[in-house]
């Protein structure tokens, strides 16, 4: 099971080295000015995290270790020839910076395979949820359930040492990204079918064993979607709601899955991870209120604006720091006019990619009117017949978590301290201008 680990543990002097160092040179400069409007609006704008697995250019969209989704297309190894990259290999790159060879991807693949399995009174808690608790709910159970079982959690209460903290933090986050799709797959079966679920197949790889888990074995067609969509939703730099809170509740030194656990909390909320549902939700009530499955320009775009007019969010559309269409929605763009571009739903997604930005420039507030990855997954998934769109959110939950914790591993190997931002008091801010 060592390699990835090996590397980890060879590349930590490295790193702790070049944090000093940037600490010495640059450790008293400043990154910019905070106003008091960055103070209430959200922060946005302030740079205040380290996060080093990826980092979003306003304009040009996530790069994963400096690459760019096409860049992953083209360098990461993929489980079928000339297909999409792998979970596994993003996995990797996220933790070493480093693009895996095939060999190094598959030596994750059974590696997670060798740790994939749930105490039973987690599958147990599980049974016992009323199928109308949401399957995001029922992910964050699942998880802090498993926490009995962390080995960071027992490491520090038998008094670990503070410089090999990332060891424990790195197996349990290993183990986590594995039982995952257990998890993940017990929920789906549990809500939506009959309980039932297949079993690991170390043979095949993370994407496969979680698609025949879902129930999905036989259709080669979404066991690829997966890949694509488990690679694209890893990681969105440090700032975004999950990631923040995973990194913000570990800095407490909170365990792998208690850390996790709570970004997913964040994930599942409508403006966020949720949004996910929402897309395909909102088509789908367009085209009943329509009676139509071909809506016209015009209807469109008069179901956008009453969307608006009813003080509603047109979800999927929309970003706090991009300014222009997401590449993750580009790259889902591409995979449909590969495999499904005549489907009609997909055909609407098409439209709205084009119509929504028009209302929303001349609506005036939003500051980027364009999709974000939201606004497409759902007819993907939708069009393999993957139809439950509640359950669409825990697919990016498991794969948010292998950004998060390549992250989580990272602060502490380095050590980063407690997080604790200063806040203000209206009074306080009032103190501080009125002299
Ligand atoms: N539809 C309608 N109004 C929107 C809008 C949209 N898609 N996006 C932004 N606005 C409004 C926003 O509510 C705000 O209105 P008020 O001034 O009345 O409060 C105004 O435009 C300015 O907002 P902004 O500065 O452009 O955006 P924010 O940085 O505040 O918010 C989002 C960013 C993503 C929360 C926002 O664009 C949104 O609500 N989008 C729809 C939900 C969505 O798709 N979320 C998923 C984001 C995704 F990338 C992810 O996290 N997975």
């Amino acid at each position: 099971a060592g390699s990835l680990k090996a590397r980890v543990a060879e590349l930590i002097p490295e790193k702790r080295n070049e944090l000093k160092e940037i600490k010495t040179k640059y450790g008293n400069k400043s990154l910019g000015e905070v106003t008091v409007d960055m103070a209430i609006g959200g922060m946005r704008g302030i740079k205040g995290l380290l996060w080093d697995t990826s980092i979003l250019d306003a304009d040009e969209g996530i790069r994963f270790r400096g690459y760019t989704i096409p860049e992953l297309q083209e360098k990461l190894p993929a489980t079928i020839e000339g297909g999409e990259p792998t979970p596994e290999a993003i996995l990797w790159l996220l933790i070493t910076g480093e693009v895996p060879t095939a060999a190094q991807a598959r030596s994750i693949t059974d590696d997670l395979s060798s740790r994939a399995t749930i105490p039973e009174f987690v599958e147990e808690i599980l049974d016992r949820c009323p199928r109308d608790l949401h399957p995001m709910s029922q992910l964050s159970l699942a998880l802090n359930a498993l926490q009995r079982d962390s080995i960071f959690a027992k490491a520090y209460a038998d008094g670990i040492n503070k410089a090999n903290y990332w060891d424990p933090t790195y197996e349990d986050s290993m183990n986590v990204i594995a039982k995952l799709p257990l998890i993940a797959a017990k929920i789906y079966r549990n809500v939506y079918k009959d309980g039932k679920m297949g079993a690991i197949d170390p043979k095949a790889d993370y994407s496969q064993n979680f698609a025949n888990l879902l129930g999905f074995s036989d259709n080669q067609g979404f066991t690829e979607l997966l890949r694509l969509y488990l690679v694209i939703h890893t990681d969105h730099e440090g700032g975004n709601v999950s990631a923040h809170t995973t990194h913000l509740v570990g800095s407490a030194l909170s365990d792998p899955y208690l850390s996790l656990a709570a970004g997913l909390n964040g994930l599942a909320g409508p403006l966020h991870g949720l949004a996910n549902q929402e897309v395909l939700r909102w088509i789908l009530a367009m085209n009943e209120k329509l009676g139509v499955d071909h809506p016209t320009r015009e209807q469109i775009l008069n179901y956008c604006k009453e969307t608006l007019a009813s003080g509603r969010v047109i979800p999927g559309f929309g970003h706090a720091v991009l300014r222009k269409t997401d590449p993750r929605y580009i790259a889902q763009r591409e995979f449909a006019l590969k495999y499904m571009k005549d489907d009609h739903l997909f055909s609407i997604v098409s439209n709205l990619f084009h119509i929504v930005p028009e209302v929303l420039k001349e609506q005036g507030k939003v500051k980027n009117p364009y999709p974000n990855v939201d606004a497409h997954s759902g007819v993907l998934l939708r069009y393999y017949g993957f139809v439950e769109q509640d359950y669409y959110t825990v697919l990016f939950g498991v794969s948010r978590a292998i950004g998060v914790l390549s992250q989580l591993v990272w602060d502490r190997a380095l050590g980063l301290p407690i997080e604790r931002p200063k806040s203000m008091t209206m009074a306080s801010i009032r103190q501080m201008f009125e002299k």
